[in-house]
This record gives C-alpha cells, structure tokens and sequence, in this order.
C-alpha cells in the first residue's frame, strides 16, 4: 500500500471513530463563551499491538498548549504540510520545538516525555498530523482550532 493510500485508509478510520464524539461535543463547544487558555494533554500509546494518540480528535482553542505524553513505546507528532488550514504551515514551524525535519517533531521514548506546542494566533479549523515512525499502523490524530 502506498503511503498516500494508508493516509486516506486511515483518516477514513478516524473519522469513524470521532463521529460520534464530534457529534454529541460539537453543539455546546459552538456555544462556549471565550477563556482563559488551557492545556491538553494528548497520550501516546503502544498498547497491545497499536499505535494511537488518545484522544484521536482534540478541540481546543487559539491560545491553548497541547502536550504530547509519551505513557507507552517512542512516538513523534508529524503535521502534514497540506492537512492544515491555509496559512498555518509558517505558524507551525515556528510552533514546532526542536524539529528533526519540516513540520516533524522530536521522537518522546522515554515514559513522561512530552512535545509541547502553543496554538497561539494560528488559524482555525482542522491539522491532521500523525506520528512519522508509525504512520503505516495509522497512528494519525486531528486538532481543531475552534
Ligand atoms: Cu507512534
């Protein structure tokens, strides 16, 4: 399978797996009021043979900081280029600590690692991003600028 192809399988997987989550949060996230900036913690996980980032799909808002926790295996968090809104991909780079290679964090081994980044100022709506070391076992994740 190419890796265009397992990007597609995967993100067809996601969306299933989110639909329901999305569709009983979407309603009152479009009515919270504005506030101060929060952190998420987004897990990543090797577990029983799988790859994931928990949650799969994160809404957050501008101003917010997202960790990246390695609980479990070594795992990096891997933006696509053409999988954000427009005019993030500059934001991105500069958001992105310690880059091995464009828009492609650090791998975290060690259990308690984190990536951490700063949503501040970028544009909203969907980043997919992924994890480059288990990209062909869908390791993929969504974050939606609200
Ligand atoms: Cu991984």
């Amino acid at each position: 399978m190419s890796l265009s192809r397992i990007r597609t399988a995967a993100f067809i997987a996601l969306a299933v797996t989110a639909a329901a989550v999305t569709t009983t949060q979407s309603a009152a996230a479009r009515t919270l009021p504005p506030r101060a900036p929060k952190t998420h913690v987004v897990k990543m996980i090797t577990q029983n043979g799988k790859q994931i980032f928990d949650p799969v799909k994160l809404t957050i808002q501008a101003g917010d900081t997202v960790e990246w926790l390695a609980v479990s295996g070594s795992h990096n968090v891997a933006f696509w280029a053409d999988s954000v809104p427009e005019g993030a991909v500059d934001m991105l780079k500069k958001a992105m600590p310690a880059t091995t290679k464009e828009l492609t964090g650090p791998r975290k081994p060690l259990k308690g690692d984190k990536y951490v980044m700063v949503f501040a100022g970028m544009p909203k709506g969907e980043y997919d991003y992924y994890c480059t070391p288990h990209l062909k076992k869908m390791m993929v994740g969504t974050l939606v600028i609200k």
